[in-house]
């Protein structure tokens, strides 16, 4: 498992990205902290200086892990539910320049916030067939391009629409392709799991990607959830992906970045 950090060139004050600022900078900067890869956050994907991030990538012996899409709807408000089928075609050709990139960095490609919300629960079964179309078009693409999607389950609070790991494997099965993956979010899966432990056991095989914040959402080890047992499920499952720190930037991003890693170290 190589353990991961969640960059952007800009990030709101309260999203949990760690490092902000220049993408190379803070690859190296990474690199030098012990991390094994890092997970890029960016809007338009074309902005990215792909040879240089590859550049200094090689030259640090680190990876890009993940792709994070999010501010496609945070930012353009881009997602699979919108009412207006235009906005959801646009929606799949933004992850369509995604799956570009990440096949060039080999890294996969997270679809967290961009699946969108259902406005209307009474009509669910309409917004998650615009949902179940749109990621149909996303992996024949990523099929073609051997890129992996991975699909986050997203607590309550944010969207109503796929929270849980359940709720997540059912999704995938429906679209029907080896190339979609189930993403946990430990901060998620504290608010919506009944038990987060058996919750990994049931994703299993389908796990294609984590994220690492504690309770309260900063670094592991700043709240109260047990790293310890989570990581040794995760070995149990036999699970040979990335687990990327996508937490709050506090109280500094330096010792987030630090003191998350000196944490889940001692029990890999
Ligand atoms: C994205 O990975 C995520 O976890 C969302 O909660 C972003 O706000
Ligand atoms: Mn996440």
């Amino acid at each position: 498992m190589k353990i991961s950090l969640a960059i952007a060139k800009e990030a709101g004050k309260n999203a949990p990205i760690v490092l902000r600022g220049s993408y190379t900078e803070n690859i190296k900067k990474a690199a030098k902290m012990g991390y094994d890869a890092v997970e890029i956050h960016v809007n338009d994907p074309k902005t990215l200086d792909i040879h240089e991030i590859q550049k200094t990538c090689e030259e640090n012996n680190i990876t890009v892990s993940t792709i994070g899409t999010g501010m496609g709807y945070t930012v353009d408000g881009l997602s699979f539910t919108d009412q207006d089928s235009v906005v959801r075609q646009k929606a799949v050709e933004r992850i369509f320049e995604h799956i570009q990139v990440a096949k060039e960095l080999n890294a996969k490609v997270i679809v967290g916030s961009m699946r969108g919300k259902v406005p209307n629960t009474s009509e669910y079964d309409k917004y998650e067939g615009y949902a179940l179309d749109c990621f149909k078009a996303v992996m024949e693409n990523a099929e073609k391009q051997s890129v992996i999607i991975t699909l986050e389950a997203i607590n309550r609070y944010e969207t109503n629409f796929i929270n849980n790991v359940y709720e997540g494997l059912k999704f995938i099965e429906k679209v029907g392709s080896d190339y979609l993956k189930l993403h946990i979010d430990t901060f998620h899966m504290n608010i919506e799991e009944k038990d987060l432990i058996e919750s990994i056991k049931m994703a299993k095989a389908t796990l294609g990607h984590v994220h690492f914040a504690d309770s309260n959402r900063w670094y592991p080890g700043a709240g109260h959830l047990d790293f310890e047992a989570i990581i040794s499920v995760l070995k149990e499952i036999n699970y040979s992906g990335a687990i990327a720190f996508e937490c709050l930037p506090l109280p500094t991003q330096e010792e987030a970045a630090v003191k998350g890693l000196e944490h889940v170290k001692q029990y890999m």
